[in-house]
């Protein structure tokens, strides 16, 4: 699990499938806004640059990361169109619960989700101690986990469509 034996970001172009064909959605979460924005432009980027028409990609801001999962579920059932969600989203621990309620919650609620629609909903989610490791996840040295969740959407719609 650990980023540090793991860097998602050093995937190999040439085993991405080609996204063109698809339709995505974005819901970005907008709490810690610096961190999620730099998410949010990896995420485009890495779809854009894997064939995706940028008329394909439908971008939806919810206030926090608690509403990924609603944007996402009225998000695909109101637009049938949409291969696949990437949720982004940014929670850092303070002095309360709220971390754990909200980080438990986000993950199930993504996972229902998929199962519900039976279509991906990635988990671009970073769950960290402090806001240095959310930069260095989000743009810094571990990469950015915007452009995983990207391939990752990419790969399973992929797969999707050709089982
Ligand atoms: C309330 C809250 C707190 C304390 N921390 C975060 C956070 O670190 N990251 C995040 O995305 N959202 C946070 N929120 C807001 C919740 O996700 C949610 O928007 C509110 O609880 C309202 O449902």
């Amino acid at each position: 699990m650990s980023t540090q034996l793991k860097n998602l970001s050093d995937f190999s172009h040439t085993t991405v499938p080609s996204g063109a064909n698809y339709t995505f959605g974005i819901i970005v979460a907008e709490w810690n806004a610096a961190i999620t924005g730099a998410l949010y432009n990896g995420a485009l980027k890495t779809l854009l640059d894997h064939g995706v028409d940028e008329a394909n990609i439908v971008s939806i801001p919810v206030p926090g990361s608690f509403e990924l999962t609603s944007g996402a579920d009225i998000l695909l059932s109101k637009r049938k169109d949409i291969d696949a969600v990437i949720c982004l989203g940014c929670v850092i621990q303070g002095d309360t619960k709220h971390f754990d309620f909200i980080c438990d919650a986000v993950a199930q609620g993504v996972t229902n989700v998929s199962i519900k629609y039976s279509k991906p909903v990635i988990f671009g989610v970073l769950t960290t101690n402090n806001l240095e490791q959310a930069q260095d996840r989000a743009g810094g040295k571990h990469g950015n986990k915007g452009d995983e969740a990207a391939i990752t959407a990419i790969k399973m719609v992929d797969f999707s469509a050709n089982i």
